[in-house]
């Protein structure tokens, strides 16, 4: 990973929820999105979805959902026009209630690869173009320490 400063790149401290921001410069391969958060002692579920604006109702290229309630697992899915797709899940949780993590996001040429405390968690492929996605959005059960956007052409 190339720790090289986005365009317009901002560190963003403790933000509040719903976090939904712009990304710096638009998604672009190579770039990672690297997330410091506390999920809460009581978690339920969190979100981070890469969005197509910022919304109210804008397509979602990739929903990324830990779930404690049921089964514990994470959710993959996209939405576009108001409807999910079709889900991607793993049984496996990679967080623990009450517990600092370290989220990145890695931006590659055909998916996203999601990595949870330095181990590779997750590949999901690209549905929409990446090209497309403008936002990031957080909310959920979760306290956001802090969001870097890193590296991209
Ligand atoms: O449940 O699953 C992902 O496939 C839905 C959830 C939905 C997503 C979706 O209700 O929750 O996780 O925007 C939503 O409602 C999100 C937070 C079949």
């Amino acid at each position: 990973m190339a720790f090289v400063p986005a365009p317009g790149y901002q560190p963003t401290y403790n933000p509040t929820l719903p976090y939904n921001q712009p990304i710096p410069g638009g998604l672009r391969i190579g770039m990672s999105i690297y997330i410091q958060g506390v999920a809460d002692e009581k978690m339920q579920r969190f979100q981070v979805n890469f969005a197509v604006g910022q919304g109210p109702g804008a397509d979602i290229a990739f929903h990324f959902n830990p779930r404690f309630d049921g089964w514990d697992k994470v959710v993959f899915n996209s939405q576009q026009g108001g409807r999910w797709g079709d889900e991607e899940r793993k049984r496996s949780m990679p967080f623990s209630k009450g517990a600092p993590f370290e989220l990145v996001f890695m931006i590659l040429a055909e998916h996203y690869k999601v990595v949870v405390n330095g181990d590779p968690f997750y590949e999901f492929r690209h549905r929409l173009p990446l090209q497309m996605v403008t936002h990031l959005q957080v909310n959920g059960d979760l306290r956001l320490q802090s969001i870097n956007f890193l590296g991209g052409q």
